[in-house]
């Protein structure tokens, strides 16, 4: 028999998103999270992990604590499988969010009667391990599991939160084969995107977006795995998406195309930071803005002005037009453009110029 999981993490209970209450955003996590476990009921899911960051500091008031946990104790039949989070500064700060601090919500006594629930499992670096019907489940706090693994155990399941990748050089711990081949699946918390790092490893995900993520248009939802026969095929691994939950996103209106991306955005769902728009494109921003104030904000000092606007059209025509000798590769273009129009934006400062090239190129 095959086994399915649902992986969850990042649900950031008591975070206050831009343009939308504490209140929105709890009761869509808590309005999401029953209609997953209904789901995963239906399809009879045994197991539901959540990788840390369920709540949103270690200070959130007893009553939203409370509620999320009454949540998982009236889903009879599920076993629910949980670690805390952290790293609200550094990426591998085990301190912020919901970390296992000396003031950890999880230490409160009203707190600890809901861990020893008979459907609730709570890793934590006292006690990192646990078998349940024959599945082992290890916990991992900005390190691999410590724990030695269960011999006899049907299925072995990870669950670590912190930053895991192979890019060492920004303080990612590298999950190689040999540590991902120790278990079935290995589900991950941090990181608010989805993002596979393995064959049988993956980032869920924040459970509901509440942030701006900078040049990314981050979905919210959770990841469902099928795990197969022992030793059989690798985990099936699919990205569960919220269609109607809120999405926060970067924009810049330099062009046309631009301003039909932004026209044609879903304004009900879609919170918008403006970081970069021509004056050309004012009206059409301050009537959407009329419209949804809520959801529209813009970056200090981002209106490219007016005496600008031709070179723009220039440079658009240099870029995309079929006019000239100079071929720029379509991957460059949108950085070119952005790179000389900012140029000549911000020309009167140098300084300001030379500090972007050298965010842009990761120049010290
Ligand atoms: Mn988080």
């Amino acid at each position: 028999m095959k086994m399915k999981i649902y992986h969850l993490s990042d649900l950031h209970l008591g975070a206050r998103p831009p343009g939308r209450s504490e209140i929105s955003h709890r009761q869509m996590v808590f309005t999401k999270l029953q209609e997953t476990i209904d789901k995963a009921r239906k399809e009879g899911v045994k197991f539901i992990v959540i990788c840390g960051d369920i709540f949103h500091s270690n200070a959130v008031p007893g009553r939203v604590v409370s509620d999320f946990f009454e949540i998982l104790l009236e889903a009879k039949g599920i076993h629910f499988v949980i670690i805390p989070g952290g790293g609200r500064i550094a990426e591998d700060e085990v301190f912020g969010h919901d970390a296992y601090t000396e003031d950890s919500l999880y230490r409160r006594v009203e707190v600890k009667k809901f861990l020893q629930a008979e459907n609730i499992s709570f890793l934590s670096p006292d006690e990192p391990q646990r078998v349940i019907d024959n599945v082992g489940f290890y916990g991992g706090f900005f390190d691999y599991p410590k724990a030695e693994k269960i011999v006899g155990c049907k299925y072995h399941i990870a669950l670590l939160h912190g930053s895991f990748g192979n890019n060492e050089d920004y303080g990612e711990i590298f999950l190689d084969e040999r540590i991902l081949s120790e278990y079935d699946y290995v589900a991950l918390g941090h990181y608010h995107t989805f993002k596979r790092i393995g064959r049988n490893a993956c980032y869920s995900g924040a459970f509901i977006q509440f942030e701006y993520v900078a040049g990314r248009d981050a979905t919210s939802g959770y990841v469902e795995v099928e795990l197969p026969e022992k030793g059989m095929e690798d985990a099936v691994i699919k990205r569960v998406e919220f269609q109607d939950a809120p999405r926060y996103v970067y924009m810049k209106i330099l062009g046309e195309s631009d301003a039909e991306a932004f026209r044609s955005l879903d304004f009900l769902t879609t919170h918008v930071k403006i970081s970069m728009y021509l004056e050309d494109y004012k009206d059409l921003i301050r009537e959407k803005q009329a419209e949804y104030p809520d959801k529209i904000v813009l970056l200090d000092g981002c209106c490219i002005p007016k005496d600008r606007s031709k070179i723009a059209e220039t440079i658009d025509e240099i870029l995309y037009g079929n006019s000239t000798e100079i071929i720029i590769p379509e991957e460059h273009r949108e950085e070119v453009r952005e790179t000389i129009l900012y140029g000549l934006w911000i020309s009167s400062k140098k300084s300001d110029f030379e500090n972007f090239l050298r965010n842009l190129f990761g120049l010290d």
